[in-house]
């Protein structure tokens, strides 16, 4: 199966359109070779542009394509039987302790060959994609051995070229203690970081590595030991920090360069500052936060006055955000974190694609990028942030084919 080879070109003269920033005046792009050429205002159009092939855009409002910066999309099984626990009562730690959470999908993983992977994660990718996802990350950290993970990431990156959307794969080999490894968390940790993340580096299937940060998955010093491995590689870190506690993890990725730390619900004020000298990015995932009744809110206000780049992604996983919406994310976003509409979008976008690495080709319209934009039949973009459940997607550019909508 590969959709992306049916997507027809994008080259040509999109006219008809409204910028987010500039809503008033019609705006036009042209696109040759799937690269944007020129945008600007309809009227400033260089002549040397005028006689490509027209794409009318209709009026409709348009928008970088979105970037979903956190995703765990490859995995085995379902967990909704944890739901119902819930329901009940349990608690994420209390459902992990009880042999749930991230180990029953690991083990479902690992029953699972990489078709069966491929098979269930299209579904869930093409969802996400019908939003106007352009990149999105993919992590591996249902695998928990070097054969597991090994399966998870190729599966993520024949997704990408299925798709024809670009994937950024993050090595998550410490994410869980994977059972065999129970009460001998340190040698699980030499085993990620002389073996698992060597071996899956050479064969270029890491593009940043994470680590889950916390009381029950592991400590501070595990995770410096995990991101001297990356650096030592020449691969940038990120972290699920101070999800469920604040356990200094920020101020540490921080010190790395980290190109991101997620979650980030109890971060200090410490964590805050160093990220800020860092140019850390601050990943927001409303939809765990939503899953989990959390009422810890992340320092928003904080982070804004620090001048601390706010993202937001779906954090796309079987446990605790099954989310297939990037859009609700950003309703979410608003309604729960008191983002406005202009930080939601950009959280979806220039800054989710400065948390992947990906600022020079994602998250803007501008002269000299891959062609990545949608089309949106909206009259403000406040919309996108204000419906939920709805999907008011025109058109989505992606990599310089037209991926969803007619030809136009
Ligand atoms: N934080 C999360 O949000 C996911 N992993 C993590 O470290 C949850 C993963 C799961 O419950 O399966
Ligand atoms: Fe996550």
């Amino acid at each position: 199966m590969n959709p992306a080879n049916e997507y027809p070109s994008a080259d040509g003269l999109w006219t008809g359109l409204r910028l987010a920033t500039d809503a008033g005046v019609e705006a036009a792009i042209a696109v040759t070779d799937g690269m944007i050429r020129w945008v600007g205002a309809r009227d400033a159009l260089p002549a040397e542009f005028a006689s490509l092939v027209p794409h009318d855009g209709g009026g409709a409002l348009v928008t970088p394509g979105l970037v979903d910066c956190h995703t765990h999309l490859v995995y085995g099984g379902q967990r909704a039987n944890e739901f119902a626990m819930r329901l009940a009562g349990a608690t994420y730690e209390e459902v992990a302790k009880a042999g749930g959470g991230i180990v029953s999908s690991v083990r479902a993983t690992r029953e699972a060959d990489e078709d069966t992977l491929f098979a269930e994660a299209a579904p869930r990718l093409a969802q996400l994609l019908a939003d106007g996802v352009c990149a999105i990350e993919i992590k591996s950290g249902y695998g928990l051995s070097l054969e597991h993970e090994r399966k998870q990431l190729r599966v993520a990156r024949r997704l990408g070229d299925a798709y024809g959307v670009t994937v950024r794969t993050t090595f998550l080999g410490a994410h869980a203690l994977p059972p065999e490894y129970a009460g001998r968390s340190g040698d699980y940790i030499d085993l990620v970081c002389d073996q698992m993340l060597p071996a899956l580096a050479a064969e270029g299937l890491v593009d940043a590595v994470d680590v889950f940060c916390e009381r029950i998955a592991f400590s501070l010093e595990e995770t410096e030991q995990v991101f001297k491995a990356a650096k030592a590689l020449g691969l940038p870190v990120k972290l699920h920090a101070e999800q469920l506690s604040d356990m200094g993890g920020a101020a540490l990725a921080a010190r790395y360069g980290a190109l991101s730390c997620d979650h980030i619900e109890h971060l200090s004020a410490e964590g805050i500052e160093a990220m800020r000298q860092s140019g850390t990015v601050a990943v927001l995932l409303p939809g765990a936060y939503y899953t989990l009744r959390d009422t810890h809110l992340p320092p928003i206000e904080a982070l804004r006055a620090a001048g601390v780049p706010m993202a937001v992604s779906t954090d796309h996983n079987p446990g605790t955000s099954p989310a297939l919406s990037l859009l609700l994310m950003m309703n979410m976003a608003c309604t729960l974190f008191r983002l406005t509409v202009p930080e939601a979008l950009a959280g979806v976008t220039v800054h989710a694609a400065r948390a992947l690495g990906l600022s020079s080709t994602h998250g803007v319209i501008a002269e000299g990028m891959p062609a990545n934009f949608v089309l949106w039949n909206v009259r403000d973009a406040a919309e996108l942030a204000y419906w939920f459940g709805q999907r008011p997607v025109r058109s989505v550019v992606r990599r310089g084919r037209i991926a969803v909508g007619a030809a136009v």
